[in-house]
């Protein structure tokens, strides 16, 4: 029994050792880059994939990237200085995002100093390791991700395919259903 334990342990480590190792196969991510100018974002506009990072890159004055409409942070996403004291802000768009992020500068936002990101998703949901098949890997990525979801869930839950946040059995069904080349 003690043997059988141990075995089992064994098999964990490495099912666990090839999620890590999958999950490093991730690197299509792309930085995309947006400049305060004045009291605009440029580009104003701009459109990502899920995954990929948001760099705002401070040039003069005193500002905030702030995710939210109409002057309200959305308390989801980003709320970050951009001044002189912090002049590279970041967000990583999560993996399991689609939708779109308005988002404003907190002392220029009724100057209408916002900004709009279009995170557009890929057309194969399933293929968290991102090698354009959904397979015995993205189960492992599943796996790993186990459990309940972070705490604020909606609207994003990496490996959560059933939106029901938490990463259970049901997403490994859901995997399972998407099987196949993407
Ligand atoms: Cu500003």
């Amino acid at each position: 029994m003690k043997r059988l334990i141990l075995m089992k342990r064994n098999v964990m480590i490495a099912l666990s050792a090839m999620v890590v190792s999958g999950l490093t196969c991730i690197t299509n991510a792309e930085v995309h880059v947006v400049t305060q100018m004045g009291l605009q974002f440029d580009p104003a506009e701009i459109t990502v994939a899920p995954g990929d990072t948001v760099q705002w890159n401070w040039m003069s004055g005193s500002h905030t990237v702030t995710s939210g409409s109409d002057c309200t942070f959305d308390e989801i996403h980003f709320d970050e200085p951009l001044n002189s004291a912090n002049p590279t802000a970041t967000y990583e768009i999560p993996a399991t995002f689609t939708g779109v992020i308005d988002y404003f500068c907190r002392p220029h936002c009724t100057l209408e100093m916002t900004g709009v990101i279009n995170v557009v998703g890929d057309d194969c949901p399933g293929d968290l390791t991102g090698d354009n098949q959904v397979n015995i890997d993205d189960i492992f990525a599943i796996l790993g991700l186990w459990g309940d979801c972070p705490d604020p869930c909606p609207p994003f839950c990496e490996g959560d395919l059933t939106e029901d946040c938490t990463v259970n059995i049901d997403d490994i069904f859901a995997i399972l259903g998407l099987w196949g080349p993407c």
